[in-house]
């Protein structure tokens, strides 16, 4: 008999302005797809877990330094090392919903003076492509509460301007790129309400082809 051929993972990619809650909907989102019966796992970027991570979150930190090309080298490594994980998550059935990734890289280095678009991408290219990305913005009112920044490297307001600004760059260099807007204007849970609900369709969609390479 003819084996069915297993449909593979969506893999959404949640990107956005600091302090959205991406993190807080990454889990959530996770949760409510298990329950819902779609097998699904989450991952972050930085993934801080692994040895090149431990490298960047100490940087984060302000605990060590590390010039710009090569902490751009590293958050980009970072996912190259998890590439294999990705690719056999989504081809085992299972969704990936991420937070984060090579959008982030190349938003906040190429925000800093002196940084192409083109040359903050090279060392992403080729990485699995994300069907979806859901591009969170805060209403005035969470950026409002949002107004003293945490005491990161880039958490400040100035800076995160410009990281907003070069977020709509890399949206318009590739038009192949499914991003979705959402504005966060509601609590968490109705937030991750809505979010399932923009996923939901492109979960019961019949997902034939095979993931593809970014920027490529
Ligand atoms: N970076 C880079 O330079 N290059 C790269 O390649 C990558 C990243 C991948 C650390 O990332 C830094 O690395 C980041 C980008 C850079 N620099 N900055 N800024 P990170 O992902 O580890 O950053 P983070 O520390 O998690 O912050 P965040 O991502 O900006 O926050 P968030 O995940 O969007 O928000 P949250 O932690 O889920 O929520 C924040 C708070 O808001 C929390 O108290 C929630 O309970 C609350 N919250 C959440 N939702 C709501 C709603 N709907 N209403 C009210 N309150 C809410
Ligand atoms: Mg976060």
């Amino acid at each position: 008999f003819e084996r069915m051929a297993l449909k593979r993972g969506l893999f959404v990619v949640i990107e956005g302005a600091d302090g959205t809650g991406k993190s807080t909907q990454v889990l959530n989102l996770t949760k409510r797809l298990q329950s819902e019966g779609y097998p699904c796992s989450s991952m972050r970027f930085p993934d801080r877990s692994t040895q090149i991570g431990g490298m960047i979150d100490s940087y984060l930190q302000c605990k060590s330094n590390l010039s710009d090309e090569s902490v751009h080298l590293l958050f980009s490594a970072n996912r190259w090392e998890l590439k294999n994980q990705i690719t056999n998550t989504l081809a085992s059935g299972t969704s990936i919903i991420c937070d984060r990734y090579a959008f982030s890289g190349v938003a906040y280095t190429s925000s800093k003076p002196g940084f192409s678009l083109c040359w903050c991408m090279g060392p992403d290219r080729g990485l699995p492509k994300p069907d979806l990305v859901l591009y969170l913005h805060a209403s005035e009112k969470l950026a409002q509460s949002r107004s003293n920044y945490g005491t990161e490297r880039y958490e400040k307001r100035e800076f995160q301007n410009k990281v907003a600004e070069m977020f709509e760059e890399i949206r318009a260099v590739d038009k192949t790129l499914t991003w979705t807007d959402y504005t966060v204007e509601r609590g968490i849970d109705e937030v991750t309400d809505d979010l399932f609900g923009i996923l939901q369709k492109e979960l019961n969609s019949n997902l034939v082809k095979e993931v593809g390479k970014l920027w490529m």
